[in-house]
């Protein structure tokens, strides 16, 4: 077991204390994370004490403590996952040979971006969310919210530990390029387009946190792969983290189909316009959000054909996730069936990762869809979830602008333009679903439009006040 060392100024367990020059450029950036944090981090409820987990060690077992904590003393520290002993590139050119502890300079520049554009999407998610705390559903539910920032924060600490310590100078000013770009900054905006959306209800953030941090666990997945060992070690670790963050959108989705469904058995009908005048989200609506939100992040695996995606493979700097599960790891000799608007092509499998990787990825999206749809069935309605076509309101790649419904047919161009809102959260969805965003701050009582939680975090109850908010 790593055990973390508190008594330093950065908790780490990377022995930064023998490290001085490393220890000093990052006690250096410190404070301009705490300044961003300050700024850009939620927005109040700095003094408030929540009910945070912070990370104490890495051992898979107990690798956490809970305790009331104020967010700016929230120790963010540098954590990597145990090194394995003997451990060997598992895929590409180089597989079976030993994984590189420094960065190899013909791969500096590809790494560097990898872990630059990883990093972005930490601080981003934090500043899209910053708004969230004055509508919260509930005291459970913010101390979730403020428990994902306070751990994404963490995560971007971990992509600039990996900067600082590995790239120099350069490291050191993409350190710096991480704090400067913000969410929805016309100058200077997030790297992707996800990360620019405002998340300014909480049925986005459970969406968000739904699809958005799941793309985050098949990228983290896949970089822990990584024959570069210090990034694999540390997407381990931060893995661990994450799956919270899932089990948020998951619940919160639940949750939300729950209290409708309960709405609708009282009203003995699933007219969205009753259901809207009784304070609840009707299905068409959550099935907009859910559109919107799995659209948004299958862009996130970037182009369905990409020479950066078999070069980062070929190369040993980023696997697929769980990569042993599958028996060609070097994958010159196969080639994958791409749907594309001009028909199937057979495309070299390495070109074809970003899309290996989405298919994998709705795979486990479809989990909770079966669930909440098992929820509904039990209620005796007939409306199922579903997820969107992967060529639905696509930005990125060979189905980028095409005018294809959420089944997958394509349509002529106008008449896309004048159903989208039939298929993406209108206007007057959002107006609608900010109209129920009301702030319930009272320990144990809920928003009329959500079911509260079976359980309480960490085995206390529903009612346990999370945030003390003074
Ligand atoms: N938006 O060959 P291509 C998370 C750019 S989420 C804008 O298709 P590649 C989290 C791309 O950068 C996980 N631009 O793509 C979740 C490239 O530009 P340059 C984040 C995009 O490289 C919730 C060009 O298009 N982690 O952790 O095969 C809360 C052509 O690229 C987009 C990572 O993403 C887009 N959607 O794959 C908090 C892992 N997509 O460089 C956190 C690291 C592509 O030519 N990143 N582009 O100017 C990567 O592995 C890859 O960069 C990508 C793209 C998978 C993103």
């Amino acid at each position: 077991m790593s055990g973390i060392n508190y008594s330093e100024k950065i908790p780490n367990n990377v022995n930064l204390v023998n490290d001085r020059t490393l220890q000093r450029a990052l006690e250096h950036w410190q404070p301009k994370f705490l300044d961003w944090w300050q700024h850009l981090g939620p927005s109040d409820f700095q003094g408030a004490d929540v009910y945070l987990r912070t990370a104490t060690s890495v051992d898979a077992e107990g690798w956490a403590t809970y305790g009331a904590v104020k967010m700016p003393d929230y120790r963010w520290g540098i954590f990597l996952a145990d090194a394995q002993k003997d451990r060997t590139i598992g895929f590409g050119d180089s597989m079976g040979q030993p994984v590189w502890q420094q960065v190899p300079g013909e791969y500096r520049s590809s790494l560097r971006r990898l872990i630059v554009t990883q990093g972005d999407t930490e601080p981003a998610s934090v500043e899209q969310q910053r708004l969230l705390g004055h509508t919260c559903p509930s005291l459970y539910d913010l101390r979730n919210l403020f428990q994902v920032n306070v751990e994404e924060g963490r995560h971007l600490w971990a992509m600039v530990y990996l900067l600082h310590a590995y790239f120099g100078r350069d490291g050191r000013e993409e350190a710096e390029e991480l704090l400067a770009r913000h969410s929805g900054d016309a100058d200077k905006p997030r790297i992707l387009t996800t990360f620019n959306e405002p998340i300014s209800d909480w049925l986005s953030f459970y969406c968000f946190t739904y699809f958005t941090d799941r793309d985050g666990k098949y990228q983290l997945k896949s970089l822990a792969e990584s024959g570069f060992d210090p990034l694999s070690r540390t997407c381990r670790f931060m893995l661990t983290e994450e799956a919270h963050h899932m089990f948020v959108g998951e619940t919160g989705i639940g949750r939300v189909v729950k209290r409708t469904l309960e709405v609708m058995k009282e009203l003995g009908s699933d007219d969205p316009a009753k259901i809207r005048a009784a304070g609840a989200v009707d299905l068409p609506l959550l099935q907009r959000y859910l559109n919107f939100w799995c659209s948004s992040s299958l862009d996130l695996f970037g182009n369905e054909i990409s020479s950066n995606s078999a070069a980062n493979f070929a190369n040993g700097l980023k696997g697929r996730p769980d990569e042993s599960q599958y028996e060609d790891h070097v994958l010159r000799s196969s080639t994958f069936k791409m749907n594309t608007p001009a028909g199937t092509e057979d495309v070299p499998m390495l070109n074809a990762l970003n899309e290996v990787m989405r298919e994998s990825y709705l795979k486990d999206c479809e989990i909770g869809l079966k669930r909440w749809n098992r929820q509904i069935e039990r209620a005796g309605f007939a409306l199922r979830l579903t997820l969107p076509a992967t060529s639905f309101r696509r930005s990125i790649g060979a189905w980028m602008g095409q005018p294809v419904t959420p089944e997958g047919r394509m349509v002529a161009k106008d008449e896309y333009e004048k159903r989208l809102h039939d298929w993406i959260p209108s206007p007057e969805d959002r107006a609608f679903v900010h109209s129920l965003m009301k702030r319930v701050a009272e320990p144990g009582k809920m928003a009329a439009w959500v079911a509260p939680p079976e359980r309480g975090i960490n085995n206390l109850p529903v009612e346990y006040e999370y945030v003390k908010l003074h």
